[in-house]
This record gives C-alpha cells, sequence and structure tokens, in this order.
C-alpha cells in the first residue's frame, strides 16, 4: 500500500516536472519507425500464415473464385465497425469508404440487420476473404499498423472479389518470380491462376495496381523477389497510396459502375464546348478560352510542365474595358445527391490586387424556377507569378449551377484572372492548403520546412513540418502548437484525426493517387497535451514566439522513387493537405440492427426502375434517371432507354437535356497525353470531324 502511494506521489512529481518544464525530446511519436512497412511485413512480423499473406481462405477454397455472381456483394455493402478497432483506423476506414464513393458505384451503410454483412474489427494482421461468402457475418481486420488508407482499400477489394495482381495467369509477361529469394514455405504465395478462376476482365496487367505485391514479398535477404519485366516499374509496384485507374475500371467491370457516387464534375477546358459551361449575356465582358496570357500564366494548369501552349485555360482581360466591369461564367446543371460539395481549382492572378473573382452558386427550386444565387467566395489578392489551389465548399442540395464571376477593380492591370482545372464532387473539402514552391530547392537544403500556423475546426492549433531526409524520402511531422483558444480547450487533445495528403496534381480527381497518412490524438498521451506545457519554444519567420509541442512524425512518409511515380511535383511546387476531423463519436459503438426503414427516397426510385443501368436521383422530390455513358456510346430517354453513338448523329440532333449532359461528360474526360492533343490538332487543321479523342 505504502509503495503504491509512493509511486503516484513519485509520478505526480515526475509530471509536474513535465508539465511546467519545458522539456527535451518529450517521447516524440513514430509512426512507422521509419519502414514502409507492408501489408505482408506486418502479417509477417505476427507470425500470421494467411493464403497469399492477406487472404482468409474458408472451407471451400476450390470454389473461392473471382467468377460467379454469388461471390458479388449488393452495390451498397452492410458494415460493422467493432468496437475492437482504433480510432484512427474507424476515421480511416471511413476515408477509405469516401474513395469507393468517388471513384467508383460501391456505397457503404452501417448494417441494419441485412443476411450478410462485413464486421470490421481489430484482429491480428490485415486480411480479407475474397468475395462475397454469403455467412452472414463476414470478417475483415484492420490490425495494428494496417491503419492506412491503401491498405484498407486493398483488404475491401479482396472483399469485392479481387485477388492479388500478381496472380493473373498472364503476369509471366509482366514479371519474373525469383523463386530462390523466396523463404522456405512461402513458394505458395506466388500462385497464379488460369483465367477459370480469376478473370481479368479485359484490364491490362497492372503495375500501379493497389492489389500487387511489392518487389520484396517474402523475400529472404535482400533481393527482390519480383522483378518488373519492364525494369521502371520495380519500385511502382506494392504502392499503397490509393486505388490505380486500372482498379477502378476493374471494379467498375465487375459490378457494372457506370458512374461514380460522390463524382459531379471535372474540367479542364481542353475542348471547345468548355464541358458545357456558359457565357453570360447579363454582364458586359466575357471569359476567354486561351493557352496562355503575356503577363502570365504562360502555359494552362493541366499541361504546366508537360508541353507548351497546347492547353487551354478561361481568362478574363482586366487590362482591356473599364472599372467594374464582370464577366460571368456558369457551369451546366447538376444534380446534388449528397448536399454538401467541395469545388476545387486553380486560379491565377496577373491583374491587380483589386480585381476579385466570386464563386456563387445558383440554386434552382420550386419557388424560384429561375434560380437564386447565393454568393460562396470572394478571392482577392496580390497578383502571383504561379497557379493557386483553391477549394470552396459548397452546400447545395437543389439542382444548381457553379458561377464563377470576374470583377475588375480600379487599379491598373496589365493581366488578368485566369482559372483552370475544376474539380467538383460531392466530399468534405480538406481544411488546410500548404503550398511549397521551388521543390527542389528544399530537398536540396535538407533543412525543416515549417508550414504556417493551422487551426483545426475544433480550435487547436498545429503545425506541419516536412524533411526531406539523406535517402530523399520525405519525412512528416505534426506538432500541437501554442495557440487563441488554448485556454478554453481540452487537454490532452483527444480523438482529432489529422490526415495529411500530399497531393497528386493530375487533372482528374478520379485518376489521382494522393499518397495520404493520418493519426488520431490520444488524450492518454502526453505529447497530446498542452503545448504550452510539454512544448519547446520555437519563432515563427516574423519573430513572434510560440509553443510548439513534440511531433507525431510519418519518418517514411514517402519514398523519392514514389514521388517521382505520380504527378506530385508539378511546375517544381507541391501541395499538402490537412484535414482534421473530430472523430470522438466514433468511439460509441455502432447502432446495431434496430431497424431504420429504407427511406421513401430509395423505394421512390426503386419503383421509378431507370433502364441500362441508370442511376435514379430525386430532383425536387421526383425521381430522375442520370444514365450511363461510355467513349463513344451513351443512353438518353426519361429512363435511359435509348442508347446513342458517336456515329449516331440524329440523337445528337434531337438530344434531350440528359443527352447533352451524357455528351458533356465524354467531353469532359481529360486527355492527359501530348501526342493525343497534337494528333487532335493536326486532325482539326486536316479539316476532319473532331471526333472524341480517347
Ligand atoms: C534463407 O536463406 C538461407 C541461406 O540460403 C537459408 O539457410 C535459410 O533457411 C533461409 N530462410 C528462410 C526462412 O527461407
Ligand atoms: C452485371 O451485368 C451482368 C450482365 O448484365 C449481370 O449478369 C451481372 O449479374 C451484373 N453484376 C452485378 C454485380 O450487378
Ligand atoms: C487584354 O486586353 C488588352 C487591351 O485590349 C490587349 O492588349 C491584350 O492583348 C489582351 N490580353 C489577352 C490575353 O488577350
Ligand atoms: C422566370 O423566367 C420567366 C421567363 O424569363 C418569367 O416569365 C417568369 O416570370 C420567371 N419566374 C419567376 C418566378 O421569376
Ligand atoms: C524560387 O527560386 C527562385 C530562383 O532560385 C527565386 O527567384 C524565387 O524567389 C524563389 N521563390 C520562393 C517562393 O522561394
Ligand atoms: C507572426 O506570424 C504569426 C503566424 O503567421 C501570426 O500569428 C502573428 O500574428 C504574426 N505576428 C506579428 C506581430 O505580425
Ligand atoms: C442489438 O443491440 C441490443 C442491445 O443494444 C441487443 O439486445 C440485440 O440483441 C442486438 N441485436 C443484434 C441483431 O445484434
Ligand atoms: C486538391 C484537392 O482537394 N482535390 C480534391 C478533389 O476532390 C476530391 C474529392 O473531393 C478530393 O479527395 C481531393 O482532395
Ligand atoms: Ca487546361
Ligand atoms: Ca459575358
Ligand atoms: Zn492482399
Amino acid at each position: 500500500m505504502d509503495l503504491w502511494l509512493f509511486y503516484v506521489l513519485l509520478s505526480g512529481v515526475i509530471l509536474q516536472i513535465v508539465c511546467c518544464l519545458p522539456v527535451q525530446e518529450l517521447q516524440e511519436r513514430n509512426e512507422d519507425s521509419g519502414i514502409d512497412q507492408d501489408i505482408f511485413d506486418i502479417n509477417e512480423a505476427l507470425g500470421l500464415n494467411l493464403f497469399e499473406g492477406d487472404i482468409k481462405l474458408d472451407e471451400r477454397p476450390e470454389r473461392n473464385s473471382i467468377i460467379g455472381n454469388e461471390y458479388r456483394w449488393p452495390h451498397t455493402i452492410p458494415y460493422v465497425l467493432e468496437d475492437s478497432l482504433d480510432m484512427n483506423a474507424k476515421g480511416l476506414i471511413l476515408n477509405a469508404f469516401e474513395q469507393y464513393r468517388l471513384k467508383s458505384c460501391i456505397d457503404f451503410k452501417p448494417w441494419e440487420g441485412e443476411a450478410n454483412y462485413i464486421s470490421v474489427f481489430k484482429g491480428s494482421g490485415c486480411w480479407s476473404s475474397v468475395g462475397n461468402r454469403r455467412k452472414g457475418r463476414q470478417e475483415l481486420s484492420i490490425g495494428a499498423n494496417c491503419d492506412r488508407i491503401g491498405t484498407i482499400e486493398h483488404e475491401f477489394l479482396h472483399a469485392l472479389g479481387f485477388w492479388h495482381e500478381q496472380s493473373r495467369s498472364d503476369r509471366d509477361d509482366y514479371v519474373t518470380i525469383m523463386r530462390d529469394r523466396i523463404q522456405e514455405g512461402k513458394e505458395g504465395n506466388f500462385n497464379k491462376y488460369d483465367d477459370k478462376r480469376s478473370d481479368f476482365l479485359n484490364v491490362p496487367y497492372d503495375y500501379n495496381s493497389v492489389m500487387h505485391y511489392s518487389k520484396n514479398a517474402f523475400r529472404n535477404g535482400t533481393e527482390p523477389t519480383i522483378v518488373t519485366n519492364i525494369p521502371a516499374f520495380i519500385d511502382v509496384i506494392g504502392q499503397r497510396m490509393d486505388f490505380s485507374e486500372y482498379d477502378i475500371r476493374k471494379l467498375s467491370r465487375l459490378y457494372n459502375c457506370t458512374s461514380s457516387l460522390s463524382f459531379m464534375e471535372t474540367c479542364s477546358f481542353e475542348f471547345e464546348n468548355v464541358c458545357g459551361m456558359i457565357q453570360s449575356t447579363e454582364d458586359n465582358a466575357d471569359w476567354q478560352r486561351i493557352t496562355q496570357v503575356p503577363s502570365g500564366p504562360q502555359t494552362d494548369h493541366t499541361y504546366v510542365g508537360i508541353c507548351q501552349e497546347t492547353g487551354y485555360l478561361m481568362h478574363f482581360n482586366t487590362s482591356a474595358g473599364s472599372v467594374s466591369d464582370r464577366a460571368v461564367l456558369e457551369s451546366r446543371f447538376l444534380y446534388p445527391k449528397r448536399g454538401f460539395q467541395c469545388l476545387q481549382f486553380y486560379y491565377y492572378n496577373s491583374g491587380s490586387e483589386s480585381d476579385q473573382l466570386n464563386v456563387l452558386v445558383k440554386e434552382y427550386t420550386d419557388a424560384s424556377p429561375n434560380g437564386t444565387q447565393r454568393l460562396v467566395k470572394t478571392i482577392q489578392g496580390s497578383p502571383a507569378g504561379y497557379w493557386e489551389l483553391h477549394h470552396v465548399s459548397l452546400n447545395v442540395a437543389s439542382k444548381f449551377r457553379v458561377v464563377f464571376e470576374g470583377i475588375k477593380g480600379p487599379d491598373g492591370s496589365n493581366g488578368g484572372l485566369s482559372i483552370d482545372d475544376i474539380n467538383l464532387s460531392e466530399t468534405q473539402c480538406p481544411h488546410h492548403v500548404w503550398h511549397i514552391r521551388n521543390f527542389t530547392q528544399v530537398v536540396s537544403s535538407a533543412t525543416t520546412q515549417y508550414s504556417p500556423p493551422f487551426y483545426s475546426p475544433k480550435g487547436y492549433a498545429f503545425q506541419i513540418g516536412l524533411l526531406p531526409t539523406s535517402s530523399f524520402n520525405l519525412h512528416i511531422h505534426l506538432h500541437l502548437i501554442s495557440g487563441a483558444n488554448d485556454d478554453r480547450l481540452q487537454w490532452p487533445c483527444a480523438w482529432q484525426q489529422a490526415t495529411v495528403l500530399l497531393l497528386d496534381q493530375h487533372p482528374d480527381i478520379r485518376q489521382r493517387m494522393s499518397n495520404q497518412r493520418s493519426i488520431t490524438t490520444d488524450p492518454s498521451q502526453l505529447v497530446y497535451d498542452r503545448p504550452d506545457n510539454v512544448g519547446m519554444v520555437a519563432t515563427f519567420p516574423n519573430g513572434t514566439e510560440f509553443m510548439r509541442g513534440p511531433a507525431t512524425e510519418f519518418s517514411s512518409f514517402i519514398t523519392q522513387q514514389r514521388l517521382e511515380s505520380r504527378e506530385f511535383v508539378k511546375e517544381d511546387s507541391i501541395f499538402i493537405l490537412t484535414t482534421v476531423e473530430d472523430i470522438s463519436h466514433l468511439i460509441s459503438t455502432q447502432p446495431n440492427s434496430t431497424a431504420v426503414t429504407p427511406t421513401t427516397a430509395t423505394s421512390v426510385c426503386e419503383a421509378y426502375g431507370c433502364q441500362n443501368g441508370g442511376i435514379c436521383i430525386l430532383e425536387e422530390g421526383k425521381p430522375v434517371c442520370r444514365c450511363p455513358v461510355g467513349a463513344d456510346w451513351w443512353y438518353v430517354g426519361e429512363k435511359c432507354e435509348q442508347k446513342g453513338s458517336t456515329q449516331d448523329t440524329v440523337v445528337i440532333a434531337v438530344a434531350s437535356s440528359l443527352s447533352i449532359f451524357a455528351v458533356m461528360l465524354i467531353i469532359t474526360i481529360v486527355t492527359t497525353s501530348c501526342i493525343k492533343k497534337k494528333y487532335r490538332k493536326k486532325m482539326e487543321s486536316l479539316g476532319l470531324q473532331n471526333k472524341t479523342p480517347l
């Protein structure tokens, strides 16, 4: 008893020392120990002996096949997040679901008593079964260190019916398995399946797949076990950042997806119809579609650093005209399903500080059939010699248009306002953008760069540090710092999930494979206590002092090879996006099947019956079909009953608004290769009909 009391007193004293003296090097938390641990390393360290490293087979392995509709899930998969899961994993699983919604037609819903559902729990390691086993509760384990979005996407792709990429029947044409380097007894992990067990859905072999093993899977020694037949891909295989374009294509083919749930629009202005955007006539100026502006930008954003004078942007010339001239550009009609949207675009100001860009929405409801405008954001600031990334949260629940309004200010200008690469989806916007320019210089300096202070929605102040290490891996730290609200906040900071994302700057968000990691603050950890107590003095560039809390770090945030593998660095710039969400509501147990009856909305839609894979949405309470489109075909009609194709000009002539939507979608698909682009230009100059180059 006495001893116990002694310990309590002692720990009290230690605590006091820790609280009141800024301590050097208070337990930094390193989330990845500097190693880019893959699923298979994690499972191996735990001594698991699963099929192919992370697949749980059941009693009937011989029938375990991607082929066969009985293994499919419904498009909306019921799930239970078990209490055993770590908080950070819970938050990340929900983020992974958002990626499925953005990129595919697969949705997830809390289990409400459906016959089959996925129970996500914290087992030993990261694993799943392949396909819907139809046995009621189907387990999927997200164990320690599996809390990474790419890993969660990987395990759910197994559950949806996918094997590993390198087990395809044609894999020997693309990779060489180095059998003598594989650990004894692990050779079975390199099996391949003939095309009766695994269908590759007519999609080419994909080194970029999130389902591919990494080069070092199951090795004994230091030499890779998988060598890619095209050497450039040796460091590409095994990525766990996000779905690849082909992962999504396969998922869409297997589940007959024709559109994604939360994606709405992308526009890079490469086609003359500017994605169906229209110039207003109630203003006194127009936006121009051009390739460059003498005073900047020299190239559009889509092709920056790739080819010059090929891509297009929209420009409002403020060096002409008079003060208060307005130029208004309106998007086509958009139909929201979820009620919240994130609009993202690149903006270049070469005009004057007083020129401004307003982002508005025009909402159409029964009460205002002609639309009412609402100003969402005004962007103003001094001209900068580069493309800036902007995010605007819209919260629109009815049919709407996005409106870009440029206004010329009183100051002199010899340029104007330009926009490019618009991205609209029904997702939450990231909270903060840290734009790091002169990236090569930062890398060569080998010193930590700190972001400006950011505030989370709850009011916590934090800062990100970025350090390119000698091995050229990016090392990311997160620090809580002293801030304006510290007196009224709860300490230690509890259950705030911070996500740091290095943006893949591919113009089409559906093809982006950004690299992200998340951490969740845990109130039992002293590192998340008040920075005034546990931090050290630091100074902002302007000389103001503040307290910087201990770091939580990802010392292997991204390797140099991966950094070079995508469009992370563009115009010598990178973007780091951060979001801090309060996930304390995820502590409570997920309510079980205490049935919420299906909403009338879904039943109205079910009864309406869109054909040919159209998706039903409710517009002003009435069901409307959004019809599928392909590369050179589309469906039109109230219930998508009629098919059109590029050969079929009659259909274009009688196009209803729905088919216009379809055509726009075809046209907005971005071509990223200059070759295609040049080819098209050549076609145009030859006076040939401009077919959609896909
Ligand atoms: C690894 O290789 C060494 C040397 O060839 C061999 O003795 C050892 O058994 C191997 N270990 C495993 C786990 O395969
Ligand atoms: C996809 O479409 C095919 C052919 O129409 C059909 O047989 C299959 O059941 C569909 N699959 C899913 C998951 O809806
Ligand atoms: C903008 O207008 C000025 C004045 O009319 C003109 O000289 C300039 O070329 C225009 N800029 C562009 C990009 O068209
Ligand atoms: C909508 O516009 C039409 C045509 O411009 C007009 O006739 C009608 O009165 C307008 N409705 C409302 C509610 O403003
Ligand atoms: C980037 O580097 C260039 C040349 O090295 C320099 O002129 C410029 O000021 C730098 N920009 C920033 C934001 O550091
Ligand atoms: C210095 O910079 C910090 C962070 O950017 C800011 O919060 C603070 O107000 C600035 N101090 C002064 C005196 O400008
Ligand atoms: C749901 O939870 C309640 C208690 O909260 C429990 O009695 C009931 O058995 C659960 N139902 C199922 C299907 O698990
Ligand atoms: C740069 C950026 O924020 N891109 C976003 C595009 O939209 C998707 C969905 O909203 C986001 O996940 C991306 O972060
Ligand atoms: Ca462009
Ligand atoms: Ca106009
Ligand atoms: Zn796997």
